[in-house]
């Protein structure tokens, strides 16, 4: 499969990465929007979105957000973060593997609305 994050998964394509177990990989985002900008996703392609997400593949949420939750305390968060999950054309979601953004480290904006 012709998928980004698979590669990486793969390391045929380097990051610098931030966390990793048996199921999760958890990498720096290549495009940085605050100061912390984490990328989580699975390490298997199982889900393109957040639309696939049903009984037989939800555990695996519970896992990635348990992972957040431990770098953040890691990353010193302690102020607070954003957790970002982009769904489809709408999402702008540019890598159909799902994954979910990190994003802290200074005071993020509260506009999340629609571009004029
Ligand atoms: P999204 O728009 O939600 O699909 O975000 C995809 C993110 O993935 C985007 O913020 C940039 C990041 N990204 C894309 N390609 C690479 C890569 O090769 N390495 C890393 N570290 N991040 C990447």
């Amino acid at each position: 499969m012709d998928c980004i994050f698979c590669k990486i998964v793969a390391g045929e394509i380097p990051c610098s990465k931030v966390y990793e177990d048996e199921k999760i990989l958890a990498f720096k985002d290549i495009n940085p929007q605050a100061p912390v900008h984490v990328i989580f996703i699975p390490k298997q392609h199982i889900l393109t979105c957040a639309d696939d997400i049903n009984d037989s593949n939800k555990e695996i949420l519970g896992d990635i957000f348990e992972a957040i939750s431990k770098v953040a305390k890691e990353l010193g968060l302690s102020d607070g973060y954003r957790i970002i999950n982009n769904c489809g054309k709408h999402g702008a979601q540019s890598v159909k593997h799902i994954h979910f953004h990190l994003l802290g480290g200074a005071q993020l904006p509260e506009d999340m609305g629609v571009r004029e």
